[in-house]
C-alpha cells in the first residue's frame, strides 16, 4: 500500500492541529505508523486519500451501525439540512428521537441531548449531585467516559481508593472526588463506600468498552445496584458506546439491572455530534429550567443531527433481527481470529456483546483493567499494522472494542480470517 498522501497531510495537520488529529487515539500512537487520512467511507469500506480500501471495524467507534453512507440515513440528513441547519430553537425532531429512546429504554423516563459523550456523562454526574447533595463519585479503573475533570483520574498510590489528575490541568481538588474501583470487584465498591459517606453516584460501563471489550458480570451488576440502593448513591450506566450496539437496548438489555441514571451516545446520532443523558423523571426533574441544576448547550438536539439518529433508530427498531445477525458476524469474526491465533501458538482472548468484538493478546481471560494491562501490547501493535497493510481496518489500540456494520458480509469476514491466519504466522 501507498501512503504518500497520507503522509504529507499528516505533516500539513501537525502544523496547525496538536498530533494532527482531534482527538489522541487517531493518531495511532500506540501502534505506531503514519494514520491514514480517510478521504470517504463507502458502505463497509473506509477509503484513504491515497486511494486505499479497508473494510472498517472501528465505524468512527461505534456510530455507523449500518456503516458509511447509508441511503436511508444520508437521505434523511439532505432533507433536514436543506430546511436550515440550526435553529437554537425547540423542533419536533427532539420529541420524536427522545419518544424513540424512552420507548425503547425501561429506565430512560426523560432525556435531554447533547453533543458529544463526554457531555452527556458530565451533565449526569452534575445531575446526581445536586439530586443527592453529595459531592463524591465512583468510577472503574480501565473505563472511560470522556474527558470531564472529574473522569480524568487514575486510582491514587496504595490502597488508596481516592483518584488523583491523570492530566494536568485537572485540579487535585476535582479529582480528590472521584474514587477508585475494580471492575468486576464488588469489594473494591464496598471500600469506596467505606471511605467516603458522601457518594452521589457510581458510573460504570456495563459493558466496558475502553479497556478492550470487558463485560461486567451479572452478579456483580446486582451487588453494584443493592450497594447503590443501600447508600443512597445513583447507579448511572454509561451505554455511550453498548447502547443499541449491545442490543436495541444496549446492556441493559442483556441484564435485569435497571440504573437511575443513563448515558448514551455514537449510533444514536447516526455519525453526527449527539450524546444524551436520561432516567428516573424525579431525578430528571431537577434540570434547568424545571429544576435549578443548570445544563445547557447552543447546538444540542440539532435538528440535522436528530434527523441521522431517527434514521438509524428507526431502521434498528423496524428489523431487530439485526442483531441476532451482527452477532453471528462478530462471532465469526472473532472464532476465526481464535483458530488463527490457536494455529500459530499465539495466545488470544475473544469476546462478543452484540455488534461489539473485542481480542486480546493475552493467555488469561481478561475481567478488569489490570488483566487487560497484561496483554502483549507490541503484538497488538504488529497484527493491527500487518492486517492495516492488507486491507483491514481495526481499533488502533489493544484497549478499544471493535464493531461489525451491517454492511460487512460473511465473505468480508472470511477474507479477514484467511489474512489474519497469514499475519498471526508471521507474529
Ligand atoms: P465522546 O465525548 O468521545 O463523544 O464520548 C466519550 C465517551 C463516553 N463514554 C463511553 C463509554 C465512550 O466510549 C466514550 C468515547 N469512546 C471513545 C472510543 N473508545 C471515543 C474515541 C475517541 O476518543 O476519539
Amino acid at each position: 500500500m501507498k501512503h504518500t498522501r497520507s503522509i504529507e497531510a499528516y505533516e500539513e495537520a501537525k502544523k496547525v492541529i496538536p498530533g494532527g488529529v482531534d482527538s489522541p487515539v487517531r493518531a495511532f500512537g500506540s501502534v505506531g505508523g503514519t494514520p491514514p487520512f480517510i478521504d470517504c467511507g463507502e458502505g463497509a469500506y473506509l477509503v484513504d486519500v491515497d486511494g486505499n480500501r479497508y473494510i472498517d471495524y472501528v465505524q468512527s467507534w461505534g456510530p455507523l451501525i449500518f456503516g458509511h453512507c447509508d441511503p436511508t440515513v444520508e437521505a434523511a440528513v439532505i432533507e433536514t439540512a436543506r430546511k436550515g441547519l440550526s435553529f437554537g430553537a425547540p423542533t419536533v425532531l427532539e420529541t420524536e428521537l427522545a419518544e424513540e429512546i424512552v420507548s425503547l429504554f425501561e429506565s430512560i423516563e426523560k432525556v435531554r441531548f447533547v453533543n458529544s459523550g463526554t457531555e452527556a456523562v458530565m451533565s449526569a454526574i452534575r445531575l446526581a449531585r445536586g439530586y443527592t447533595g453529595k459531592d463524591d463519585i465512583v468510577k472503574f479503573k480501565g473505563c472511560y467516559h470522556g474527558h470531564s475533570d472529574s473522569l480524568l483520574v487514575q486510582a491514587g498510590s496504595g490502597a488508596v481508593t481516592f483518584g488523583s489528575p491523570n492530566s494536568p490541568g485537572v485540579p487535585a481538588d476535582f479529582a480528590k472526588h472521584t474514587l477508585l474501583a475494580d471492575y468486576n470487584d464488588i469489594n473494591s465498591v464496598k471500600a469506596c463506600f467505606e471511605a467516603s459517606s458522601e457518594i452521589a453516584c457510581v458510573v460504570i460501563e456495563p459493558i466496558a468498552g475502553n479497556m478492550g471489550l470487558v463485560p461486567a458480570d451479572e452478579e456483580f451488576l446486582r451487588e453494584l445496584r443493592a450497594l447503590c440502593d443501600e447508600h443512597g448513591a445513583l447507579l448511572l450506566f454509561d451505554e455511550v458506546m453498548s447502547g443499541f450496539r449491545a442490543s436495541l437496548t444496549g446492556a441493559q438489555g442483556l441484564t435485569d439491572v435497571k440504573p437511575d441514571l443513563v448515558t448514551l451516545g455514537k449510533v444514536i446520532g447516526g455519525g453526527m455530534p449527539v450524546g444524551a443523558f436520561g432516567g428516573r423523571a424525579d431525578i430528571m426533574a431537577m434540570l434547568s429550567p424545571e429544576g435549578p441544576v443548570y445544563q445547557a448547550g447552543t447546538l444540542s438536539g440539532n435538528p440535522v443531527a436528530m434527523a441521522a439518529g431517527l434514521a438509524q433508530i428507526r431502521q434498528l427498531k423496524a428489523d431487530v433481527a439485526i442483531y441476532d445477525i451482527l452477532q453471528m458476524r462478530a462471532q465469526r469474526l472473532v472464532d476465526g481470529l481464535k483458530s488463527a491465533a490457536d494455529a500459530n501458538d499465539i495466545p488470544l482472548q475473544v469476546d462478543v456483546r452484540g455488534s461489539m468484538f473485542g481480542f486480546f493478546f493475552n493467555d488469561k481471560p481478561v475481567k478488569n483493567f489490570d488483566d487487560a494491562l497484561n496483554s502483549d501490547t507490541d503484538r497488538f501493535a504488529k497484527f493491527h499494522r500487518a492486517m492495516l497493510d492488507r486491507g483491514f481496518y481495526f481499533a488502533c489500540s489493544q484497549f478499544e472494542t471493535g464493531f461489525i456494520s451491517t454492511k460487512i458480509n460473511e465473505a468480508m469476514i472470511d477474507e479477514t480470517i484467511r489474512n489474519a491466519h497469514e499475519v498471526m504466522g508471521a507474529l
